[in-house]
């Protein structure tokens, strides 16, 4: 009750131009004029520029960049993805605590969203730096009836909903590098980590872990050459939220499709935005690596590599070198 006032208090401060009376909202949330009071206050104190005058009362002139529960549910336009909200400033690792919830129970679109990672990881162990305050590190949590050799089909359906989603609120445009990176002009600029938790034929959960560089402006030196932020890119400061849920909508939109009519779409439109297809590379994997020409995914999203002797290679992990 107590939250759904909050949302409508944010939902008419935002709608509204004008100032708005403390009467008038008190009226229209059904609620005193006190429980206003302590909610702009609240508001405040979370960020939120309220202008009261006395005589004429509220009015709204910015918003925080912020990433919290309020923030994401507003105007969320999806029936699943996000519905359910975990957000930490800081914690150790989105990723980790998402496996903990899957196993707990619950439900399919859940978000964990931090406004910091203290370790944050990659894939292999490595390390994702994740900064407070400047990007968005997020996991979600789907839970398909699917065999699990089919997981790294939602890697790719990730990657696609992220593309649409900053080519929609920043007008830069990214490419996907095989299986997990988006690049901008060659550095990456969102990383991209799937998990599971599965039993022999069958998928428990799926957890899609999602660090994006947002207002990043500076990093440290081991990652300059190879990182951008889309606020380098774009040259403006972005709004995390808006970019949330712009994901949150794209992927809802593509997964209600991969569970319908199966991965056909998600490959197309996948490889449409990779940079790696076409072109000669590099796949270096635990067990040795293998040069050759990209050239598509199969059906389960593994890379096919021709090597030199005309030799076709199906990759299913590993890390991509493209000469430039
Ligand atoms: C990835 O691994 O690209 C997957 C990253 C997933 C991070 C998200 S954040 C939310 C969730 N919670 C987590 O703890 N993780 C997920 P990989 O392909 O292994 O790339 C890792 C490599 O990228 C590192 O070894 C660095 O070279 C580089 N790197 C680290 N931090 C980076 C950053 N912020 N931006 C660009 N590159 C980075």
């Amino acid at each position: 009750m107590e939250e759904s006032i909050r949302n409508r208090l944010i939902d008419m401060l935002f709608t509204s131009e004008q100032f708005i009376s403390g009467e008038e909202i008190a009226t229209k949330l059904n609620c005193s004029r006190t429980a206003v009071w302590k909610h702009i206050k609240d508001l405040k104190n979370n960020g939120y520029a309220i202008e009261s005058v006395p005589k004429k009362g509220y009015r709204l002139t910015s918003k925080p960049n912020r990433i919290s529960k309020d923030e994401i549910n507003f105007q969320l336009n999806t029936t699943r993805l996000g519905k359910e909200v975990y957000y930490h400033e800081s914690v150790q690792s989105t990723q980790e605590l998402a496996h903990k919830m899957a196993l707990e129970g619950a439900k399919e679109g859940a978000l964990v969203i931090a406004d910091e990672q203290v370790s944050g990881r990659g894939r292999l162990g490595r390390a994702w730096h994740s900064p407070k305050g400047t990007g968005i590190w997020m996991s979600i949590i789907l839970r398909p009836n699917i065999p699990p050799q089919q997981a790294p089909q939602l890697t790719l359906l990730a990657a696609v909903s992220v593309v649409k989603a900053i080519t929609r609120k920043t007008g830069t445009s990214p490419e996907i590098k095989w299986p997990n990176d988006i690049l901008i002009n060659g550095k990456k600029v969102v990383g991209i980590l799937t998990e599971l938790q599965a039993e022999a034929d069958r998928v428990n959960s799926v957890i899609i872990g999602m660090g994006i560089n947002v207002n990043v402006d500076k990093f440290p030196e081991e990652l300059t050459s190879i990182a951008t932020s889309l606020k380098l890119e774009a040259n403006t400061t972005i709004d995390r939220a808006a970019l949330v849920k712009a994901i949150l909508e794209e992927m809802e939109k593509l997964y209600d499709t991969y569970l319908n009519e199966g991965f056909g779409i998600i490959k197309l439109l996948w490889e449409s935005y990779a940079c790696s297809l076409g072109k000669m590379l590099t796949a270096r994997m635990i067990k040795g690596e293998v040069y050759g020409l990209a050239k598509g995914i199969t059906a389960e999203g593994a890379l096919i590599l021709e090597d030199e002797s005309g030799k076709t290679h199906y990759i299913y992990s590993a890390d991509i070198d493209i000469p430039k």
